[in-house]
């Protein structure tokens, strides 16, 4: 019996989405275990980490501190529940922030090769983003060639990683107010490698013992990721693989096909994705197809590798986060592809009930079971050949009768870049500024993040997203909430009608969705820099907009890092699960009130999507007020009913 069920019910409500309980429902069937069954069988779950009050840095430990004072009260060592909480949370952002980072530099390198005329399948596709990029950061590009220039800023960025550069090249995007402030607190982001060997130093046994001191150096360190390596990581992506354009895609399960070979793309980096989607359309890989009885080959993604493959070519969507085990049991899988992140071992056993064949490709992250490709980008197109041949071999071992695509899919719309919403507005800022000013628009969400089985699929994303644009604010997406949006139908054109009156003028006079997709977890980077271009446009710092940011599903270490780096920038962030922070009265003291004494910005936790949606308005009506810009009172923001009577009109 799995433990999803008991006596054949349901315990509780998993997903909101029709696809996905099909499929649950069929694993339960069919014996095989999902992270729902996972989730259950690991409950309940350890009570010191919950709260951050474990700590199993040095081998005088494992310690814990007892919240209630009849327990020990400090570890081995003498740290404190502050001390301990503090390190904790920044060796997660370390992780998060490295993790984002390290795929920046996976592409910068193949970037280098590219410029070097070394990387098969790799070429610069946006020659004005390159020569804008480079002249920004102080290369010259008159009279040069495209490769000269290419080199250089190559050579430029690889140095933000080490400790050679005083900060990091795109920091200069960010209003002078904020860099100040950065100063003022010594957390001006320098190299990103440099920023996380001092978290992982600070954290070891009797170094840092200062929770203020560590907490700062957690948010320089999330500020090297997203002025750093995740930026980095967009840029590149965008002049190697184009830079997004508004595009309709479809997304859902019913996006895979009962008679074509399906291949999944999952993970994150879209240096193979890419040169799989070219090598799908390989005359003679077809034609094998063809052979086996296929009428194609159809590649659809999952998670961020899915937003990247989205945002710039239209390629479906199959879903987000908790949909990886589900879309095996399909059955209609020839292949998973892998890379790295976010990609559950458990793949691999869900596979083998299928035909399917699960192929790693870094040899960064191996899958004990899977196929391992070894994916050298200096050989790319290649590759990616041979892993779509061993797709289109394992059709014939297809069982038809167990094919199951249990929904229809649904239209969204993706693709806006900064450059896209500039291109929408007509170039300039200036008139989302303008109708920002005027109450038409009150401000802007960031709903980001992720899914997490401790709840129901997608249900905080959605809810919290249909009360944000009801009530007028513009909401961007990213990662799996976007997905979780589009799935809901929240992303066309057509969706304006679900948003209050004056957002909806909007949306329909520019014909653009009320929800953006600004594409993966790294393009969270391109959040930042709008912010900074508003900011910069007004002449004020990014904490004075009328901004806020949410991740209402958040499970992962990286989620952590973009949480930091967006409140050090200036943005309160809600968030919809309980970070493990609470053994620290200090710590959440600093974190949800302190901070935003120092950065003009905090973090809140608040799991109910209706309860954050008000949080968040009361927000923004307070930055417009701060702005003098017209605002409602907080005292007559009553709840989210009235809040879309009241206010926008
Ligand atoms: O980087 S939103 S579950 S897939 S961590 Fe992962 Fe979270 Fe999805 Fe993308 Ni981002
Ligand atoms: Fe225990 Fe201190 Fe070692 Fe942590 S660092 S395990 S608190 S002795």
């Amino acid at each position: 019996m799995s433990a999803t069920y008991d006596n054949g019910r349901p315990l509780g409500r998993l997903t909101i989405h029709d696809d996905a309980q099909q499929m649950i429902d069929r694993a339960h069937e069919e014996g095989i275990e999902t992270v729902w069954d996972r989730l259950r069988a690991q409950e309940p779950q350890c009570g010191y980490c919950q709260l951050g009050l474990s700590c199993r840095n040095c081998a005088m430990g494992p310690c814990r501190i007892d919240p209630f004072g009849e327990g020990p009260r400090k570890g081995v060592c003498g740290a404190d529940g502050d001390v301990i909480v503090a390190r904790n949370l920044g060796r997660t952002i370390a992780a998060g922030s490295s993790s984002h980072s390290d795929h920046g530099r996976d592409i910068l390198e193949v970037f280098s090769a590219a410029a070097h005329g070394e990387a098969s399948g790799y070429r610069v596709t946006d020659e004005a983003k390159l020569r804008r990029i480079a002249g920004e950061i102080g290369i010259n590009t008159e009279g040069r060639s495209t490769s000269e220039v290419a080199v250089d800023l190559a050579n430029e960025l690889m140095a933000n990683y080490g400790s050679a550069k005083g900060s990091l090249s795109f920091v200069e995007r960010v209003p002078a107010l904020r860099r100040e402030k950065w100063t003022g607190l010594g957390i001006t982001p320098r190299g990103v490698d440099r920023e996380n060997v001092e978290m992982m130093h600070r954290t070891h046994m009797g170094v840092d013992n200062d929770y203020v001191n560590l907490l700062l150096h957690a948010l320089r360190t999330s500020l090297s990721d997203g002025w750093g390596g995740s930026m980095i990581a967009t840029e590149l992506s965008d002049i190697m693989f184009g830079t997004p354009t508004p595009v309709v895609s479809e997304v859902n399960l019913g996006v895979l096909s009962t008679d074509q070979v399906n291949i999944a793309m999952h993970g994150h980096n879209p240096l193979l994705s890419d040169v799989i989607v070219a090598a799908a359309e390989d005359p003679e890989l077809v034609a094998l197809a063809r052979s086996f009885g296929a009428t194609g080959i159809n590649i659809v993604g999952l998670c961020c590798t899915g937003n990247e493959m989205l945002m710039r070519k239209g390629v479906h969507m199959a879903g987000n986060h908790l949909m990886q085990e589900l879309v095996l049991v399909t059955g209609a899988l020839e292949a998973m592809v892998v890379d790295y992140q976010c990609i559950m071992p458990s793949v691999v056993d869900v596979a083998k009930c299928y035909h399917t064949k699960i192929i790693s490709t870094s040899d960064k992250a191996k899958f004990p079971g899977a196929t391992h490709v070894s994916f050298d980008p200096h050989h790319g197109a290649q590759i990616a050949r041979d892993i779509v041949r061993m797709a289109v071999e394992a059709y014939p071992n297809r069982n038809h009768e167990r094919v199951r695509i249990p929904v229809a899919p649904v239209q969204m719309m993706g693709g806006f870049s900064v450059e896209a919403i500039l291109g929408a507005l007509g170039g300039t800022p200036q008139p989302l500024i303008d109708a920002i000013v005027a109450g038409t628009i009150r401000g802007a969400v960031a709903v980001v993040g992720c899914n997490n089985p401790k709840l129901p699929q997608d249900l905080e994303h959605i809810e919290l997203t249909r009360k944000l644009i009801e009530n007028d604010i513009l909401v961007l997406v990213t990662g799996c909430a976007a997905v979780a949006n589009g799935k809901a139908g929240q992303m066309m054109p057509s969706s304006a009608a679900l948003a209050g009156p004056g957002l909806r003028s909007v949306c329909e006079s520019l014909g653009i969705p009320p929800v953006l997709h600004m594409g993966s977890c790294v393009d969270n980077s391109r959040i930042m820099q709008l912010a900074a271009a508003l900011a910069n446009a007004i002449g004020v710092d990014i904490d004075s907009l009328p901004l806020a940011g949410a991740a209402p599903e958040w499970y992962s270490e990286k989620a952590v890092a973009i949480g930091a780096y967006v409140v050090a920038s200036g943005i309160t962030t809600v968030l919809g699960v309980q970070p493990p922070i609470f053994g620290s009265q200090n710590v959440v003291n600093l974190l949800a009130g302190g901070l935003d004494g120092v950065v003009g910005a905090k973090f809140a936790v608040e799991p109910d999507p209706y309860k954050a949606a008000l949080l968040i308005r009361r927000h923004i009506e307070a930055k417009r007020q701060g702005l003098g810009l017209p605002f409602i009172a907080a005292d007559e923001i009553r709840d989210n009913e009235s809040m879309a009577q009241t206010v926008g009109v």
